[in-house]
């Protein structure tokens, strides 16, 4: 998708700060972090939205929440943390490629915003 800037970020056509990288996925900071660790995790193939995603994409999504943990880690989450995957105008999702948000670092509030 040439107009996302998620796909630029994990495809390095725009540079970002990285958290991880592999052949299937990319995570990089926030750009407005709302914890003290705000990881954006996203696949390099573009899909628009959680809801967008298909039966061919479950290995792919497998894979980040198994990576997602492997960051949480690295960044020293032991406490805990959460991920979010705004969703949809309801979700509050404004960037329409799939991301997941690994926030950490602080307590969470429930119920969310
Ligand atoms: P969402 O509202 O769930 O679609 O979250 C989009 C997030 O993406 C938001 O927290 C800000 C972040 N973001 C938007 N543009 C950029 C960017 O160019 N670089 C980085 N690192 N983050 C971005």
């Amino acid at each position: 998708m040439e107009d996302c800037i998620f796909c630029k970020i994990a495809n390095h056509v725009i540079e970002s700060n990285y958290a991880y990288e592999d052949e299937l996925i990319s995570a990089f900071y926030d750009l407005e972090p709302q914890a003290p660790v705000h990881v954006l995790i996203v696949p390099k193939k573009h899909i628009g939205s959680l809801d967008e995603t298909q039966e061919e994409d479950s290995a792919l999504l497998a894979h980040i929440m198994l990576k997602i943990k492997e960051i949480a880690a690295k960044e020293g989450l032991e406490k805990g943390y959460r991920v979010v995957i705004n969703t949809g105008e309801d979700g509050g999702q404004s960037v329409h490629h799939l991301h997941f948000h690994l926030l950490g670092k602080r307590a969470m509030n429930w119920p969310p915003g």
